[in-house]
């Protein structure tokens, strides 16, 4: 089976339910490699009460002995503690005595459509699975994702460029990605840091949200991931779709984006230059032409929409009467751009992963090994490492 996952559960249920599959046999795997990006996920400034509850970690439940993946499913749990608190209202027994129902949509949520088309009268019945506490899920099946990339010498990394009106330069951001994890808000420069900080605090005193852009850069890749063959091949159709389903983006876009545009082809395209490796003079395409990989530094950007619970209630109407009311507001986070750029990591690792097992094999590590290894030999290509980073701007 190809590589992929599904995830299972709700934000206040017992656990999140990752299973991935298409996993070779013979990956080094532990649960400190999931657990680390988890951790990193659950940071961020800007983050409501909920992360002070949740200490997010794996359980292993199939796929994985004495440390080396089988080959088989590779099958994790993230118990939420908050469940604790909400036994009642979310058990899966039937109830004699049932919570009200919240009629109250909120602009901008999947709460109205969502009832609309499943046929719910209480829209927690939508908001427990729409809810971004399934993106944990999702960063641990990147965790396996990632541990299979670092074999092959492949890195994902991210920073976050933009929060509200605080903007940082796109092209520094990428150059300088691996020093956002200092940063609480993930951006790599301090004093950008503290005034995105000090816009996320004026947000949230006004009882409203922010949302903003990050970088993702994976530095490593083989020329050749995807394909042109097939529109349903194509690796930068897979990735921006991976990355538009993560909750709250609403644009991706690759390399210089849509400011290549406004641009004549000579100021756009990257120069071949003469040597072994075939590097670019420039990566303005972001590393990928045709659909696939072209061995530079893959650089992919996404904007995310404010979130949508705000304290500062927008008008709905009231479904249970048909009557103008003001949104309902949950306990909810003033920013969670810093999240979303590690959730972008991590759909960015499942497709590239899915993509290198596509090209070399995907039974055993051995196999694939000897088929990487042959590939870089006749194609000359090399890993990039710090090389690569200068050829980015
Ligand atoms: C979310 C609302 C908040 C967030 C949650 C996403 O949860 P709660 O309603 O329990 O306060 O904290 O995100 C997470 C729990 C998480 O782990 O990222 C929402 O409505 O989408």
């Amino acid at each position: 089976m190809r590589f992929g996952f599904s995830t299972a559960g709700e934000s206040h249920g017992p656990a999140g339910v990752v299973v991935v599959h298409g996993v070779p046999a013979g990956l080094g795997l532990v649960a400190a490699d999931i657990n680390r990006d988890l951790a990193r996920r659950q940071k961020g400034y800007g983050r409501g009460g909920r992360q002070k509850i949740e200490k997010d970690e794996i359980e292993f439940l199939g796929g994985v002995r004495h440390g080396y993946t089988l080959g088989s499913p590779v099958a994790m749990l993230i118990r939420n503690r908050d469940y604790e608190n909400w036994r009642e209202r979310m058990s899966p027994e039937p109830s004699s005595d049932p919570p009200v129902p919240i009629t109250l949509p909120r602009p901008g949520h999947a709460d109205l459509a969502g009832m609309q088309k499943y046929a719910f009268d209480d829209l927690r019945n939508v908001l427990e699975r729409s809810s971004a506490r399934e993106t944990a899920a999702r960063v641990a099946a990147g965790g396996v994702a990632k541990r299979l990339l670092t074999e092959f010498g492949i890195e994902v990394e991210s920073a976050v460029y933009r929060i509200g009106g605080v903007a940082y330069p796109k092209e520094r951001a990428a150059l300088e990605a691996a020093k956002s994890d200092e940063s609480e808000v993930r951006c790599p420069d301090p004093e950008v840091s503290e005034r995105m900080k000090a816009e996320i605090d004026a947000a949230r005193h006004a009882r409203d949200a922010l949302g903003g852009e990050f970088i993702v850069v994976a530095e490593g890749c083989p020329p050749g991931l995807g394909s042109y063959v097939d529109w349903r091949d194509k690796l930068d159709a897979r990735l921006a779709a991976a990355v538009m389903s993560i909750n709250a983006i609403k644009g991706v876009e690759f390399g210089m984006g849509f400011a290549l545009a406004a641009r004549r082809s000579s100021e756009v395209q990257d120069e071949i230059l003469p040597g072994d490796r075939l590097a670019r003079a420039s990566n303005r395409l972001g590393g990928i032409e045709g659909g696939m990989t072209n061995g530079e530094p893959v650089v992919l950007a996404a904007a995310m929409k404010p979130i949508s619970t705000i304290a500062k209630a927008l008008r709905t109407v009231d479904l249970s009467t048909g009557e103008p009311a003001r949104a309902f507001k949950e306990r909810a986070d003033s920013c969670a751009v810093p999240a979303a750029a590690v959730i972008g990591e991590s759909m960015v690792a499942v497709v590239l992963a899915e993509a290198l097992l596509e090209k070399f094999g995907a039974d055993n590590m051995k196999d694939i090994r000897e088929a990487y290894d042959s590939y870089m030999r006749r194609t000359k290509a090399k890993g990039q490492g710090a090389k690569g980073r200068e050829a980015r701007a």
